[in-house]
């Protein structure tokens, strides 16, 4: 940001005082793959269940060369079975090659699964609703004939020579021992993954600690997990999921998907370079976050959220004298995130009554002119005092400061004493 702002950007960059990492990984999650996860994204699936998304081939492309570019392990495609143009669109991103492995996303039916196998994609992802609700209303079919379609779908896909998922839909309201039954069955069989879907947003972290640490001790394969953020614990039950011994997380751009979506991209990012600083850095190529959220808003005609983690607006904004005074002394009082790590920067909001005079101080040096400790005070409680009255803008707070420092260098002229 420039000078003409009212905000004033700090290079500095974070320097932690410790030197063990307090955010990483509990040595008693001896399962945990907070340092190991792998990330499926599904902006081209889940995402484009999204109210307002419409991707055509040519932006479908786009997202899934910026997504590669970025380092994300999979690309999940939405069903070639979907529409004609869907499975267009599958085949032509298979054949980019991309270091991302594709993959489609199938109910389980044969129907379906042979479709998809002929699209060229690296791995099919099966999803069947186990929960009452779903085999009530949805697909109306009992656990007996669930397994036996998955184990034919499961075979048929491996036949192939591609990868191959089982997933429950709704696993949080599914019978715990109709999900642990199926996903042993699967197992056994060799599926390369299993997946555990919160599909209407419901778990909180324990209970998926609780159903990741039960799985892992059923099954041996790889657990994804698909959480949707309903009640606003996406990113942490992703996390939570990862700690229990779960590998991959589904995430999409922004977040987008179903209703308010699932974890997002860069919000999970947030959190992981928190937990695994070097894992992460040296994985994903996080200063394209920015650049992949911008191009996939404007595909969906949305705003980034003031408040989304990294490239919300004001994500690394401080306001407040006392923090701004930290900040300057040194970024890691107020910060968790370094900017710097996402191509971004830091700035401090002087311009209002909150301000303090190390802020004001710092913009001083910014407009190059000199005024003792002192005087800064004097001009602070000057801005302070307009800013008690209306909002500021950085125009406001330079005259005061400009006219405070000339008033300093050229005192006003005494009356001439005549002496009579
Ligand atoms: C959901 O259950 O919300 C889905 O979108 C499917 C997830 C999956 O395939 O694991």
């Amino acid at each position: 940001m420039s000078e003409n702002n009212e905000f004033q950007s700090v290079t500095e960059s974070t320097t932690a005082p410790t030197t063990s990492n307090p955010y990483g990984p509990n040595p008693a999650d001896y399962l945990s793959n907070v340092k190991n996860f792998q990330l499926i994204d599904s902006t081209l699936r889940e995402g484009e269940q999204f109210a307002n998304a419409f991707f055509d081939t040519e932006k479908k492309i786009e997202i899934a060369r910026a997504l590669d570019d970025f380092g994300v392990d999979y690309i999940e495609l939405t069903s070639p079975v979907a529409s004609e143009q869907s499975r267009k669109d599958c085949e032509a991103i298979c054949k980019l090659g991309l270091k991302a492995k594709i993959l489609t996303h199938i109910r389980c039916h044969m129907d379906d699964a042979r479709v998809a196998v002929e699209t060229g994609v690296d791995g099919v992802d099966v999803v069947i609703g186990t929960s009452k609700f779903l085999r009530q209303y949805s697909h109306g079919k009992d656990m007996n004939y669930i397994a036996k379609s998955a184990v034919e779908v499961i075979e048929f896909v491996k036949s192939k020579g591609i990868e191959i998922r089982f997933s429950s839909e709704d696993s949080f309201r599914s019978d715990l021992v109709d999900l642990l039954n199926i996903y042993k069955t699967v197992d056994k069989i060799g599926v390369n993954r299993v997946g555990i879907a919160d599909t209407v947003g419901c778990a909180n972290p324990r209970q998926v600690y609780e159903l990741i640490r039960t799985l892992k001790s059923v099954v041996s394969c790889d657990i994804e997990c698909h959480f949707h953020n309903d009640t606003g614990c996406a990113i942490a039950n992703a996390y939570t999921a990862l700690e229990g011994g779960a590998r991959l997380i589904d995430v999409s751009v922004l977040g987008i998907g179903e209703r308010n979506g699932i974890t997002p991209l860069g919000g999970l990012m947030a959190r992981m370079i928190v937990a695994a600083p070097d894992y992460v850095r040296s994985k994903y190529k996080l200063h394209k976050i920015r650049d992949i959220e911008n191009l996939v808003a404007d595909a969906v005609e949305v705003n980034i959220p003031f408040n989304n983690p990294i490239t919300g607006f004001c994500a690394f904004t401080h306001k407040a004298g006392i923090h701004a005074k930290a900040i300057l002394a040194n970024p890691s009082t107020y910060e968790i995130l370094d900017p710097h790590d996402f191509g971004m920067k830091r700035y401090i909001h002087f311009a209002n009554r909150l301000t303090g005079w190390n802020a004001i101080k710092s913009r001083v040096d910014q407009l190059n002119l000199n005024l003792t400790d002192d005087q800064i005070k004097e001009v602070t409680a000057k801005i302070k005092k307009l800013g008690d009255v209306r909002p500021l803008n950085i125009d406001d707070v330079d005259s005061i400061i400009k006219d405070f420092h000339a008033e300093l260098s050229t005192p006003l002229l005494k009356p001439v004493n005549k002496g009579t």
